[in-house]
This record gives structure tokens, sequence and C-alpha cells, in this order.
């Protein structure tokens, strides 16, 4: 039968509904479910252990060669409110990946944009459509869709490092395209500088007046280091006088997200502070970078430590206490809720001091997340 066929007792509506099931259609009025007050989430809470990720990243770097499964040796974290999809929330993808000395992982394109994140370990160079992106120690290194890209591991140690893709959103549009590609010659892998952070990543403010056209889609920036953000934080926590702060990372040039399907931040939070308590629509993956602390995710709470990789679903509140000063790389699909109007906040922290709910386009003021009230004082 192509369709769920109902049944009713009256003979002639009975019949009706055989004859709607053969059709390939449903009556609305019997199917329920469909509008809820709120999001239905199926995606849960959930922490993938850093220590547990690095340790069957480095068991498959011993058994399985990186040829085999697309070229690339990638644990994917599958929710396990997902019927055993691979994906972290409903909308992302979000894996490690690990790669030994001297492997090559070769190259390929895809429609699902990508965002490689490095926790811990330096020497893999991504080269995106040619150019060489060194992937250092906390840096955030992008891939965007369409994009060429392969992962050299030209010196001996191992090295691994999460990604997170678009691909559930882009599977859910029917968008997905693929190709492998010719991999680069051994001596273009390694420059100082790409190309990209040449043109695109000299300073704060500063962006070329003739510089090459601009990517429609996506940053020409690809490659966020380290040592600006860490000094972005210090500087962000200084002037606000908060107790946690968060950054974007943007388009240099354009201000927007770093890709249309993904927003990345990261926020601090000082040793003993409490971050509000929020919620938004979409999903997010969060990633610890340093320090220990609890996350909590709904009515779950994790003691957490670097590499660690959790689960926000949709319309589920978050918040992070720190125990030492505790940095969470955060990537959402804020931008396509954003671009589609569906975006809805909720500072459930404050909501408890007074305030209310609110749809995204009501809301005040910037989106940087840098309390000078007494919510963001440490409790
Ligand atoms: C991919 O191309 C990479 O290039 C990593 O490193 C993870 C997961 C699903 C589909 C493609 C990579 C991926 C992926």
């Amino acid at each position: 039968m192509a369709t769920q066929r109902f049944g009713a007792t009256d003979p002639d509506l009975d019949r009706l509904y055989q004859q709607l099931a053969d059709r390939s259609l449903q009556p609305l009025w019997e199917l329920s479910g469909l509008l809820t007050p709120e999001p239905r989430v199926k995606g849960v809470p959930f922490r993938w252990a850093g220590r547990e990720l690095r340790e069957l990243g480095a068991r498959a770097g011993d058994l399985v060669p990186v040829d085999r499964g697309g070229d690339r040796r990638v644990l994917a974290c599958c929710n396990p409110g997902l019927d055993g999809a691979p994906y972290a929330v409903s909308t992302l993808w979000a894996a490690v990946q690990y790669l030994r000395g001297h492997e090559v992982a070769p190259a390929h394109r895809h429609t699902p944009a990508a965002l490689r994140f490095v926790v811990e370990g330096k020497g893999v160079w991504t080269l995106v459509d040619g150019d060489p992106l060194h992937m250092g120690t906390s840096d955030l290194v992008l891939t965007p869709s369409w994009t060429f890209h392969e992962h050299h591991n030209p010196g001996p140690e191992p090295m691994i490092w999460m990604d997170v893709l678009d691909l559930p959103v882009v599977a859910a549009l029917d968008a997905v395209f693929f190709e492998g590609g010719p991999s680069a010659d051994a001596d273009t892998r390694t420059t100082a500088r790409s190309a990209s952070e040449g043109w695109f990543g000299g300073g704060p403010g500063l962006v070329p007046a003739d510089g090459p056209a601009l990517p429609p889609h996506r940053s020409p920036l690809l490659a966020y280091r380290w040592a600006d953000t860490d000094r972005a934080l210090d500087t962000l926590l200084d002037t606000s006088g908060g107790r946690w702060a968060t950054l974007r990372y943007t388009d240099p040039v354009r201000g927007g997200d770093v890709m249309p399907t993904m927003r990345c931040e990261i926020t601090r939070t000082l040793a003993g502070a409490s971050t509000d308590s929020v919620r938004q629509t979409g999903g997010r993956v969060l990633c610890v970078l340093h320090g220990t602390g609890e996350v909590r995710i709904g009515t779950e709470h994790f003691d957490v430590a670097p590499g660690d990789i959790l689960a926000v679903p949709s319309w589920t509140p978050w918040s992070v206490h720190a125990v030492e000063q505790l940095d969470l790389f955060s990537t959402s699909d804020a931008p396509v809720l954003d671009a589609l109007g569906l975006m809805r906040t909720e500072n459930l922290t404050s909501r408890e001091a007074g305030a209310g709910t609110r749809a995204a386009d009501e809301s005040p003021g910037p989106h940087l997340h840098t309390p000078t009230d007494p919510a963001g004082a440490p409790r």
C-alpha cells in the first residue's frame, strides 16, 4: 500500500479511505501531531566523552585504512534519539576525524559544508580549493560548500579534530552532490600563511580595498586562529565586566555568519561563573576546548572535560557552570532559521527574573552576549 490506510465503521467512509490510500492520499482529519504547540524534538541531550573519542579514533587508526569509506577515517556522533541516523542533532553532523602521521585524505568536494575545530594537536594541512591552511591547536578552519578539500599530515604524529557539517539540512533539501578531485602536488601543501588569510586576515577591521572577488555565500576568510580568538575573548570580558562572554566568528568583510548554514561561536566562562540558561530553535553542537565544569542541557547535567562533544537539541535550555575557566566552541544552524524567519530565542534565567519569551526579530541589541547586569554576576 502506498500510504497508511485509515478505517471507519461507516461503510461509505471506509470505502473512501480505501480509495484515498490506493491513490496515495491521506485525510488531514485523521492525522495528528503535525502542528504541535512547541517543537516536538526527537534528538536528546547527549555527551560524547573526549577521552573515548580519542581512544576509539586511535583504535580505528590501527585497524582501518583511511581510504575505506569516503577517504576519511571519521567517527560520527549519533544522537540516540534519532533512530540510528548518523547525526548529532537533527540538522548537524558532528564527528571526530583521525589522521595518522604521513597519511593523506584525498581531494573531494560536496555541497554539504564542513568546518573543522582542533581541540589538540597540530600539523595537518587542509587544502581548500588549493589554498593550504594549517590546522593549529584551537583553530577553526572552514571547508565551504563545493570547495575541493584534502587533508595532509606530513609529520609523524597522528592528529584528531572535530568535523561539523550541515549534511542533514542539505540532505533534507535533496541537494547533495559529491565528486572526487585530483590531489595537489606535495610542495603546495605548506606555506606560512594561506592566501585567504593573506587577503582577509590582516587585522581587526582591516580588509583590502582592491582584493579578489568575494565568494557570494560565505566568508572569504577560511581560518580563524586561536591567538586572535583568545585575545578577543579576554578583551571582551575585560570590557564588559561580565563573567562570561560569547564571540561569533564572522565574515570579516560583510559581517555575516561564516557560512550560510552554520553559525560558529565561542563562549568563555570564568571559573566559578554560570551562564544564563537559554534556548533557541534549531540544533547546536558544543565542543569543550579548555577547562572543566558542568554543561546543563534540558534536565541532563554533564561534567565536561576538553574534547567532549555535546548535543543541544532544538528548543532545549542549556547553560554552563565553569569550575575552571571553560572555553566552549559551538556550532548551530541559526543562519538557516534566521533566513527563514523561524528563529526564536528565550532566556530562561531572565524570564525567571521577570522578562518573557520573544521572537528573534523583537530581540534588542547586538548578538554578542556579554552580560553586564546582575544576571551575569557569579552565582
Ligand atoms: C567529509 O568530506 C569530511 O572532508 C569529513 O574531512 C567528514 C562527513 C560526511 C560527509 C563528508 C572531510 C565528512 C565528510
